[in-house]
């Protein structure tokens, strides 16, 4: 599949890593919007949110967890935002289900 997302997941795209597990990697943005940038994905491919079912969603938990422990090791202490992007009209580009840990910064309520 061409998928670039599937592509880092492997290792055939080379990616900064920040954590990887059997289920999830996550890795910094090449485009940070936010001192702190990093993406959190399923290792198996999922297009969107919007293909969430009861037999692929335990995986969204693992990565919220795993987000809170990645905001603490960047020393998020005043907050963070987690963000998912879904379909033409969320602003998704990249066709592989992806958390933005975003922080460092203060952020605008609501999005552009
Ligand atoms: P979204 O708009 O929610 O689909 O976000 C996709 C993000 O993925 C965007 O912030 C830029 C990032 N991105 C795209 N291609 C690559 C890549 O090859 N490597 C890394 N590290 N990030 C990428």
């Amino acid at each position: 599949m061409d998928c670039i997302f599937c592509k880092i997941a492997s290792g055939e795209i080379p990616s900064t890593k920040v954590y990887e597990d059997e289920q999830i990697l996550a890795f910094r943005d090449l485009d940070p919007q936010a001192p702190t940038h990093v993406l959190l994905i399923p290792k198996k491919h999922i297009s969107s949110a919007d293909e969430l079912n009861a037999e692929n969603a335990a995986v969204v938990a693992h990565i919220f967890l795993v987000a809170k422990e990645l905001a603490a090791r960047e020393g998020l202490t005043n907050g963070y935002r987690i963000v998912n992007n879904c379909g033409e009209d969320g602003g998704q580009t990249v066709k592989h289900l992806h958390f933005h840990l975003l922080g460092g910064r203060k952020m605008a309520w609501p999005p552009g």
